[in-house]
């Protein structure tokens, strides 16, 4: 039994992707966080800032997209959507993974913020460097090389967001090259497609 727990045009997109990837039966769970306070109280029990994503498991609670993402993908290995361990292509996969949040997620949201830093004294660096970094990497197709694996739900969800919806991501050609490419996916199209039915209400 696998329990998810998503609010329409957040951060939970990635996920909600990913689930469309496994293909997997998965109950979800949408979470009031635009109310006045947010979340219920109790949803801090499943995640402790009463922010979505989170799933439950059977019975195991985990939270934070790159957990998630990790979990999901080592839990239903017949999808194809991590390289095992051990694998030669596990560290691209690892770094590609974390690195979304790491670095993507907060440069592309203090850019958004409008708000000024030393790249040298955050842990995440500057938007150029990371600009850059994804231009080289997706040059090879997809986050971790040359084929599609969980952790471009999450890099590619920060690209959608960055270029589409709040506009601090440049349009480079290997940017709209590897957008077109996860566009195509059917199941970023059912993602996009259950997003659209949720924001109807
Ligand atoms: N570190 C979390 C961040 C998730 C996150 O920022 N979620 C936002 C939605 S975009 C949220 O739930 N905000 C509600 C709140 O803070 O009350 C993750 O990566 O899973």
């Amino acid at each position: 039994m696998l329990t998810f727990y998503h609010a329409p045009q957040s951060r939970s997109f990635s996920i909600l992707w990913l689930l469309e990837e496994l293909g997997e039966p998965y109950d979800m769970q949408l979470v009031d966080i635009r109310g006045e306070d947010g979340a219920p109280e109790s949803y801090r029990e499943i995640q402790p800032h009463k922010k979505v994503p989170a799933i439950v498991h059977d019975g195991v609670i985990v939270a934070e997209r790159a957990a998630i993402t990790l979990y999901l993908g080592d839990a239903f290995p017949g999808a194809g959507l991590a390289p095992a361990v051990g694998a030669p292509d596990r560290a691209a996969y690892l770094t590609a993974l974390v690195y979304a949040d790491a670095v993507l997620d907060p440069v592309i949201a203090t850019k958004a913020l409008g708000l000024s830093y030393q790249p040298s004294s955050v842990s995440f660096g500057s938007l150029d460097d990371a600009v850059a970094h994804l231009e080289r990497r997706l040059a090879h197709g997809h986050a971790a090389g040359e084929r599609f694996t969980a952790a471009d739900t999450q890099i590619g969800t920060a690209m959608y967001y960055g270029m589409n919806l709040i506009n601090v991501l440049p349009r480079r050609p290997a940017f709209e090259a590897y957008m077109e490419r996860m566009l195509a996916r059917p199941a970023l199209q059912r993602t996009l497609a259950k997003e659209e039915e949720l924001a109807k209400g």
